[in-house]
């Protein structure tokens, strides 16, 4: 063996900003009729932490199930794709997931390339780099920036067929609208050749729904409040984080799971850095998260309208999680 090492390489391809403006977003979300926060706050180093605790609670069924499909599936998933083929993942790249596509792929070729879009540097976690020890046939690719610059950065750079996976339902996340726009960013970013392998968590009882939203150990609870305490540290701000509570509701006509932050009081809260002062009545709540749910027959409708055709679905035997191959 050489003495180099197999490291993960970066490359930034960020074209626009993509600086966040937490100030703006917070002051803008606040002071609106109907209080929210932007879910993508949740996610700073605390928040990273108590979501990977959340993706290991007995409640919390979807990376558990995803990860079993994955694990059972993938060969079959990679047998549906072109050979030759690299490996794409939009968000941060998580190893145990795409452990299986990758071993799957290099059972079937000579080397591979592994590229993970996400708009903050360090998306691959440390099973990334376990992996590349593992298979000195890999290489990793981290690009920093959008998706939509991720991929037209690769539809330039890379020449070989592509599978595209967006997994852990981070699509629950998007509005209608948002899933538009994704859809026809990808429509003009992938070839005909590319395949995009897509995890959606299935609607089901919302009784299971809602406990996987609040966990009997209070995690997510933990991780909807860290949200507060971000803006403690980060804005200045004077939150009492035992003066709200989670609250995990699904919502029917909607079809989602809303996160929220119940005020127990009628309070003030100051906003140091914004020079805010935010008022809450007793029950008033910070709307901070949708997590959309959806039927198979409504998430290929809407594949449909964009003008994606399903390959096939590989759900577990409860339909509880789903991943769609696309093309
Ligand atoms: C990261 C959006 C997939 O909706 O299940 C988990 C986020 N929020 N528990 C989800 C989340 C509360 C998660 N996603």
């Amino acid at each position: 063996m050489s003495g180099l090492s197999n490291e993960v390489r970066y490359v930034s391809i960020t074209l626009r900003e993509v600086q966040e403006n937490l100030g703006l977003d917070v002051q803008q979300a606040l002071t609106a009729p109907i209080k929210s926060l932007p879910c993508k706050y949740f996610y700073d180093q605390q928040g990273m932490a108590l979501f990977e605790q959340i993706c290991g609670l007995p409640e919390y069924y979807l990376t558990r199930v995803e990860t079993a499909i994955l694990k059972n599936r993938a060969a079959q998933i990679i047998e549906r794709c072109p050979s030759d083929l690299s490996l794409v993942e939009l968000g941060s790249g998580s190893s145990t997931k795409s452990r299986f596509l990758i071993e799957s792929c290099l059972a079937r070729q000579k080397a591979l390339t592994y590229y993970a879009i996400d708009i903050s540097p360090g998306g691959l976690d440390n099973g990334a780099r376990q992996l590349l020890q593992e298979y000195p046939q890999l290489r990793a690719v981290g690009l920093v920036g959008e998706f939509a610059d991720g991929l037209s950065y690769l539809s330039t750079h890379a020449r070989e067929p592509r599978l595209v996976a967006f997994l852990g339902s981070t699509i629950g996340n998007f509005t209608e609208e948002d899933i538009a726009r994704f859809f026809t960013v990808l429509r003009q970013e992938l070839r005909p050749e590319d395949q995009f392998l897509l995890g959606v968590d299935l609607l089901k009882a919302p009784a299971m729904l809602e406990a996987a939203y609040d966990d009997s150990q209070g995690i997510t609870a933990q991780f909807n409040l860290n949200i507060l305490a971000r803006l403690n540290r980060e804005l200045g701000a004077d939150f009492d984080l035992a003066t709200f509570r989670h609250r995990a509701v699904f919502n029917r006509e909607h079809s989602r799971i809303e996160m929220h932050l119940v005020s127990l009081r009628d309070q003030r809260v100051r906003i140091g850095d914004l020079g805010l002062d935010i008022d809450f009545r007793q029950g008033e709540t910070i709307h901070t998260e949708n997590c959309y749910k959806y039927s198979r027959a409504r998430m290929e409708s809407l594949m449909a309208d964009h003008g994606f055709h399903v390959l096939c679905r590989f759900a577990d035997p409860h339909e509880q999680f789903c991943l769609f191959l696309v093309s």
